[in-house]
């Protein structure tokens, strides 16, 4: 991939020696990790091609529609809403933040003690390696944990086309209120970037794009919740995963095409892990392009994962936004009760959270929770403990686990998890 795209990637000032080293790492572990999985389904070979082209043909086409006057918008949060960008003829794509990169300097902005996301954030930053955020015309930043919120006032000393939106901590009538005058200010911010006026017409159309790539996520997470299981849990995050960045249209018609194939595996029967491997739901922090450490340890280790109770999941797909509201303002007010149905941990109190993930071990038949904390991410860390205490009331086993990007631990966590494994069979 490096020749040929090289002038692009310098063109967007990337550092081509750092990048090549990240790409480099990024193949790697994609080889060792997906491609060593046996019997996935034809319909991930488009997973694999996107992924192989991830900074590639992905981004050329970015570039394509740069150069036709569209605009690009990165985002760090699923609260930032796709339909409006999309309204007003823009491309939201998601910035992953799911590996370490230039730590050191990192650490010169950020104290050690942040958690890895929003490190990763800075080091695609500060390394200049990460062409979506460099193709970007906005990023997006949000006030959703206090990490990101003050790391946000470092970020943007580092671009110049920072963006933050403010968001409500409570599930209250105010709270609703600041939500939807944000995305309000957003919509006025989009239109003036991309010059483009949201009309009511194209915001229908937008939320009709987003809905359907939601539904084509929900399909498969139902597919996934089958007995015999027919994708690995794997390949079912690394479709969420990509689902940030791809063109939302292709995106939706390869879902559903595997999902075509998924379906007559489960008719035939055909499973592709042993009857009766342990079922686990993940639940817990977001796993961005290429966190795959904790779904791999667990696929390793006897079991397999059948959802993602995470913002890279269900808790980011789950909701569709009604379409049928018959002025903009109507149309608005969707779009903001769709997003404020989104459990974050960062807002208190959040019953909601702890009463999804008991509906999604049943709808998925899990026999098990595995919560995924980043070290030093107050929220998510912080909730696990009355995440578990609601599971152990109702006899659901669940293990907390808080990691990190680093593979320092990845000997101490499989020893954890195939404990837990054993226990559940
Ligand atoms: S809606 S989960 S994508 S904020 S891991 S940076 S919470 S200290 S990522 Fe998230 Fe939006 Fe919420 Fe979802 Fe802070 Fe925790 Fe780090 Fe986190």
């Amino acid at each position: 991939m490096s020749n040929e795209y090289e002038s692009m990637w310098k063109g967007l000032g990337l550092n081509l020696a750092s990048h090549d080293a990240l790409l480099e790492v990024l193949g790697k572990g994609y080889t060792d990790i997906y491609l060593a999985q046996k019997d996935r389904p034809e319909g991930m070979g488009y997973f694999d091609f996107v992924m192989s082209e991830v900074h590639g043909l992905r981004i050329k086409e970015l570039v394509d529609e740069k150069e036709q006057g569209r605009k690009i918008i990165g985002s760090y949060c699923v609260f930032v809403p796709e339909e409006i960008a999309l309204a007003a003829n823009a491309t939201l794509v998601g910035l992953c933040s799911g590996a370490d990169f230039a730590l050191e300097e990192v650490e010169r902005y950020l104290p050690r003690n942040t958690c890895a996301l929003i490190k990763s954030a800075f080091g695609f930053k500060l390394g200049q390696v990460c062409p979506y955020l460099e193709a970007a015309d906005m990023v997006v930043g949000e006030n959703t944990c206090d990490g990101k919120k003050k790391a946000y006032e470092s970020l943007g000393t580092l671009m110049d086309n920072l963006y933050v939106m403010d968001l409500p901590q409570m599930k209250s009538d105010l709270g609703r209120d600041l939500l939807r005058s944000e995305y309000d200010r957003f919509k006025t911010a989009v239109e003036e970037l991309t010059g483009v006026v949201i009309t009511h017409e194209s915001l229908t159309q937008a939320i009709k794009i987003v809905n359907a790539k939601r539904s084509a996520l929900h399909r498969l997470a139902k597919l996934r919740s089958a007995d015999p299981i027919v994708i690995s849990g794997l390949d079912g995050l690394l479709a969420n995963q990509v689902s940030f960045y791809d063109n939302p249209k292709r995106f939706t018609e390869s879902v559903h095409k595997m999902c075509d194939e998924l379906e007559k595996r489960i008719q035939a029967n055909q499973g592709i892990f042993p009857v009766k491997t342990p079922r686990i739901l993940i639940s817990g922090c977001p796993m961005a392009v290429p966190n795959w450490k904790l779904p791999w340890i667990i696929e390793t280790s006897g079991a397999v994962i059948v959802g993602e109770e995470s913002c890279v999941g269900e808790r980011g797909a789950r909701n569709l936004t009604q379409d049928t509201g018959t002025t903009i303002d109507e149309l608005m007010d969707a779009i903001t009760d769709r997003y404020f149905d989104v459990d974050c941990a960062i807002f208190t109190p959040n019953q909601e959270r702890l009463d999804h993930i008991q509906e999604m071990v049943k709808a998925y038949k899990a026999d098990g929770v595995i919560h995924y904390g980043l070290q030093f991410c107050q929220p998510y860390t912080m909730e696990a403990i009355p995440v578990e205490n609601a599971l152990e009331k109702k006899d659901i086993p669940c293990l907390r686990i808080e990691t990190d990007y680093g593979m320092e631990d990845v000997g101490q966590l499989k020893t954890r998890i195939e404990a837990f494994v054993e226990q559940l069979k």
